[in-house]
């Protein structure tokens, strides 16, 4: 069978093909031979639809063991897998149609007359596995010839925001994926014994390749929830070994009584990213539990960058150490020169997993990806004198919200493009649940007779619930330093 880099890696360690995969609470088990099963029949329909080694694959459906295997199939096929927030409105998926002119689409059957007139063929595939995927594989062969892949083809692009506002296509290699699975199965002990509470969504980094890959590499199981909720993840804890969330998740649970050191006894391992936790969530979560949660930091660009030790202290308020075979320097944001430890700058990044650049905008990649390798990340640090890296701010405009990255100036465009708005200033507060959560402030055309209500409702058919701002105030004019730049700071002050 010709090697498929990714593919092969993820699934060469499995010994016994009858073992679960991934059980679904109040649904089947799903062992590794059916999904690998399923996703080779999803990987002949591509490739009967004409689908080519290259080509995109995009997808926003539900969290499903589905989706699972379409990941695996697109993979197989050589193709290229790009999944979607499900959140994201028309208005902002026809972006990503248009800028990855995918050949084939898939999306919840809700939605299909929504994209009834789209250029790529259109499947639909439901949380339950409704839609017409699944009837469309039912009579094809579960055996596939992978197609030939190296380290450095293409395996995914997951789209990031950037602070202008349009969205750019990391671009990630079968390399960039397997490599860092493999350095974290090792780093965070993954083992065939290993059952993961899965409660993150599928469509980005964290809850796709960093849960999915590892388990599937180590040949663990995973509990796949079809999104995070308190009740569900207790009644689960006790069978499992491991959880993998971002802070919102640890706030949620240890604001439960039941939430205590007998639910979690079988617990190995508790790793957060996405957003900064706050160290007393640390502290209280050891206090009421016993474990030290494991922070760990990285980017859909780069994958995992730093992690906390296993063995060794898990330092509140640290994302760790570099990973094996990953650099990790601190520069200055002037000039890229490099400072002494202890100094804060710019944290820069290479290695195996940083990715290739962005789709179709090299003059983007060449602003933040250096030719010697180092991708500049946008965030500041230092690192302290026993070399735990330290996450201090962030140089780009971005909000953090529950895990999801908002960027403002996306926001920003779309008040300013309402009639009656003159200008607008978006920026993040502190939200005790989500970490920020996104505030508007609107300046308005004299005269205009338009309220916040007004404003939200003419926002939501373009953009996703979880960026629209819980908080909008209506000022006579923003905030300018002497350069006339808006300073959201004295804005975070006030309205904060
Ligand atoms: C949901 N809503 C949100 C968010 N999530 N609003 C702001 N921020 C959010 N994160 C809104 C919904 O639109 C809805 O609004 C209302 O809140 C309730 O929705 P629901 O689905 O019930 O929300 P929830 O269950 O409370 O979800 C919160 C959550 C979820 C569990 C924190 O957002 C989540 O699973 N986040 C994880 C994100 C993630 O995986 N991030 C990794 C990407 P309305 O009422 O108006 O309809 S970062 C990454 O991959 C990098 C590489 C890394 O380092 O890991
Ligand atoms: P994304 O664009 O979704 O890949 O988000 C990456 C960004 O999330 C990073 O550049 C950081 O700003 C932030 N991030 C990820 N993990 C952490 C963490 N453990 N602590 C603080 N920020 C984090």
């Amino acid at each position: 069978m010709n090697k498929n880099y990714l593919f092969d890696g993820l699934l060469a360690g499995r010994e016994d093909e009858s073992r679960n995969l991934l059980r679904v609470p109040g649904g089947v088990d799903w062992s590794y031979a059916e999904i690998v099963g399923l996703s080779g029949q999803l990987a002949n329909l591509l490739q009967s639809e004409g689908v080519e080694p290259g080509d995109r694959v995009a997808v926003q459906v539900a969290k499903s063991v589905q989706a699972i295997a379409l990941y695996l199939a697109t993979v197989r096929a050589g193709a290229v897998f790009l999944p979607l927030n499900t959140a994201y409105t028309r208005a902002e998926v026809d972006y990503f149609l248009d800028d990855a002119e995918p050949a084939v689409f898939v999306c919840d059957s809700a939605r299909e007359q929504e994209f009834a007139d789209i250029e790529a063929r259109v499947f639909t595939l439901d949380g339950d596995a409704g839609g017409s995927l699944m009837p469309a594989v039912s009579a094809l062969a579960g055996e596939f010839a992978n197609v030939e892949r190296g380290p450095r083809d293409l395996a995914a692009i997951l789209y990031t925001s950037g602070t202008t506002g349009l969205s750019k296509g990391a671009m990630l290699s079968h390399d960039n994926l397997l490599s860092n699975a493999l350095t974290l199965v090792d780093y965070w002990r993954f083992s065939a014994d290993d059952v993961l509470l899965h409660a993150l969504p599928i469509f980005h980094t964290h809850g796709l390749f960093v849960a999915t890959n590892i388990i599937m590499i180590c040949g663990g199981s995973m509990i796949f929830l079809p999104r995070f909720d308190v009740d569900a993840l207790i009644e689960q804890m006790p069978r499992a070994t491991s959880l993998m969330g971002v802070p919102t998740f640890y706030t949620r649970l240890l604001a439960d009584a039941r939430f205590d050191r007998e639910l979690v006894a079988h617990m190995r391992l508790f790793v957060s990213g996405s957003a900064p936790m706050l160290a007393e969530t640390h502290v209280q979560f050891e206090a009421v539990t016993g474990h030290r949660i494991l922070e760990r930091y990285g980017m859909t660009e780069t994958n995992m960058n730093t992690s906390n030790p296993y063995d060794g202290e898990r330092r509140a308020g640290s994302v760790g150490f570099a990973l094996p075979g990953v650099e990790i320097k601190i520069t200055d944001p002037e000039n890229g020169a490099a400072l002494a430890q202890g100094e804060t700058g710019m944290i820069e990044i290479r290695g195996p997993n940083v990715f290739l650049g962005y789709w179709r905008k090299p003059e983007k990649t060449a602003l933040e990806l250096r030719e010697d390798g180092f991708f500049i990340s946008g965030d500041m640090g230092k690192i302290d004198d026993d070399g735990y890296l330290h996450i201090l701010g962030r140089e780009k405009d971005l909000v953090i919200s529950g895990g999801y990255n908002i960027y403002p100036k996306q926001i920003e465009t779309e008040i300013d493009a309402l009639d009656g708005v003159v200008e607008s200033a978006v920026f993040g507060i502190a939200d005790a649940d989500l970490g920020e959560a996104v505030a508007a402030a609107v300046v308005l055309v004299a005269g205009a007779r338009l309220d916040q209500e007004q404003l939200l409702d003419a926002l939501r058919p373009r953009l996703a619930r979880f960026k629209l701002p819980r908080k909008l105030v209506l000022l006579e004019q923003l905030p300018r330093n002497a350069m006339g730049k808006v300073q959201k700071n004295l804005l975070r002050e006030r309205y904060g």
